[in-house]
């Protein structure tokens, strides 16, 4: 009997003590060597930096650009970086078309300007897709820009262009490399066909370096292609490429999309850890709560069309998004700590197409009066509401006022914006709406209590009439927490 009790009990203890241990950790804790180096989001002033950008700019520019989608009067309705995969397109004609690339009105300077315009603060440039074609002068390849007759280096034209404007340059860089005789996607069995492999291994190596010795000021590499079951297999390999690649490169910021852990997983290892600094797996996708971003730092890459990222001339194949539906996407971003990237896919000539500067130029005009609700903002406590998305400063502990902002998509038909506001952490305390204006020109509009529902839960109008504009606007809150019995002096003094 008493044998039996200590059993139970130990038994209870170990159950108990388990239970706590789940609860704690969450995470599995399978070990790994090539796991997560990190857990949890970095520290650093550069990757600080980053997650304060809100809005940045994809270029998809390559031989691509020149067929724009087209082959011999036929349409490719796939996306057109991809048009060499197409049964219609003659594998050597595609692979001398660089022998044309001669982008005449290509003007780095002109790019970088209507990025700036744009409120663009980072930029990931294509320097090799898939199709293997280098927009700079490669030494390890002659698949380049310095044998087509434009010659000049467009990596470095646009890093010096972009960064006078004071835009950081991140590095996209293609792991598939069609054009190179080694890559291969399934892992190589024969001796001949791990020889070849592991000079396309060292060649991947190589112009790594290279890139990074060559362009020195870019913050981080943009990495794709990573999704061959002969690329996952080299985990140990790519783990110590990492490694290397970030102590050239102090401060270098890579993605989830680069390697595999041991056992094949991408972007988080067996774990649940995120590999790399941040995930790369919203592409053309958006996360619709925070719960869903485990804690991480994310950027979304979109396209304007439904699945165009470089130039594809026709662009009625599919849905184009409105200059607003773009805006809502930037600022949801950063409502949920993200950075958002649109996507830019220039001409052959090196144009970017009308369609796109028309979006620059109204994606700039909204940033340039609202941008203070997006850059170094990240996601607020209040409980989102049907009108739109809150954002507040990274900076709430400076003593300032403690400012909300309220992006207003849906402007209610009573022209009450209501808002919800948070519980205190402190029982004795409640948070108040001091006082609310337009960002735009600091209009200031009245605040009325609300009441409160069944829960306890505290609600605000704010009488915001649209203004005669058609655009989203923003809402400045400055609120402030104060002591129970101190509300009602300041309630009555708002309303
Ligand atoms: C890749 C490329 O194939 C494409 O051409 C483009 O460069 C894009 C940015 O990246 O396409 C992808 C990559 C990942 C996903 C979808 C398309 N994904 O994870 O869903």
């Amino acid at each position: 009997m008493r044998k039996n009790s200590i059993i139970i009990s130990l038994v209870f203890c170990v159950l108990f003590l388990g239970g706590i241990q789940a609860q704690t950790t969450k995470r599995a804790s399978i070990p790994l060597e090539h796991g997560a180096h990190r857990i949890g989001p970095r520290t650093d002033a550069e990757m600080q930096k980053w997650r304060d950008y809100g809005l940045g700019q994809f270029i998809h520019w390559g031989v691509y650009a020149i067929p724009g989608g087209h082959w011999n009067g036929e349409v490719y309705r796939g996306a057109a970086e991809w048009i060499r995969s197409w049964s219609k397109m003659p594998k050597p004609d595609y692979d001398n078309l660089y022998k044309q690339f001669n982008p005449k009105n290509f003007d780095a300077k002109q790019w970088a300007k209507q990025a700036k315009d744009m409120g663009v603060k980072y930029m990931i440039i294509t320097t090799k897709h898939h199709d293997g074609f280098c927009l700079w002068p490669s030494k390890y390849t002659g698949y380049t820009i310095a044998n087509t007759p434009y010659k000049k280096d467009i990596i470095k034209e646009l890093v010096d262009a972009y960064n006078a404007e004071g835009i950081d340059v991140t590095l996209y860089f293609s792991i598939i490399d069609w054009n190179h005789k080694g890559y291969r996607s399934s892992p190589p069995k024969t001796d001949e066909e791990k020889a070849s492999y592991e000079e396309f291994k060292q060649f991947t190596r190589n112009q790594l370096i290279e890139l990074l010795q060559n362009y020195p000021t870019a913050i981080g590499l943009w990495f794709d292609g990573t999704w061959d079951q002969a690329w996952i297999q080299q985990a140990a390999w790519v783990d110590e490429l990492e490694t290397e690649l970030r102590a050239m490169h102090p401060g270098l910021i890579i993605g989830s999309r680069f390697r595999a852990d041991d056992n094949g997983k991408r972007h988080y290892d067996s774990n649940g850890d995120l590999l790399g600094d941040y995930d790369q797996t919203w592409e053309r996708s958006m996360p619709e709560t925070l719960e869903e971003l485990n804690g991480v730092d994310w950027d979304c890459v979109m396209t304007i069309p439904e699945n165009q990222w470089g130039y594809h001339s026709d662009w009625s194949l599919s849905y184009v998004k409105k200059p607003f539906e773009l805006i809502e996407m930037i600022v949801k971003a950063a409502s949920l700590n993200g950075n958002f990237v649109l996507n830019f896919g220039p001409d052959g000539n090196g144009n970017i197409r009308p369609e796109e500067t028309q979006i620059a130029k109204e994606i700039g005009a909204w940033m340039k009066v609202n941008g203070e609700a997006i850059y170094g903002c990240r996601h607020s406590a209040w409980e989102k509401q049907g009108w739109g998305y809150y954002t507040q400063r990274a900076a709430v502990e400076t003593g300032a006022p403690s400012l909300q902002y309220l992006t207003v998509f849906n402007q209610p038909l009573n022209n009450q914006v209501r808002v919800k506001v948070p519980k205190c952490q402190d029982n004795n305390k409640v948070v108040i709406v001091e006082k609310a204006y337009f960002l735009a020109d600091k209009t200031p509009l009245t605040v009325k209590s609300a009441g409160r529902d069944k829960y306890g839960n505290v609600y605000y109008d704010i009488n915001s009439p649209a203004p005669l504009t058609t655009s989203p606007y923003v809402i400045v809150l400055e609120t402030k927490e104060v002591n129970k019995d101190e509300k009602d002096n300041y309630q009555q003094a708002i309303t």
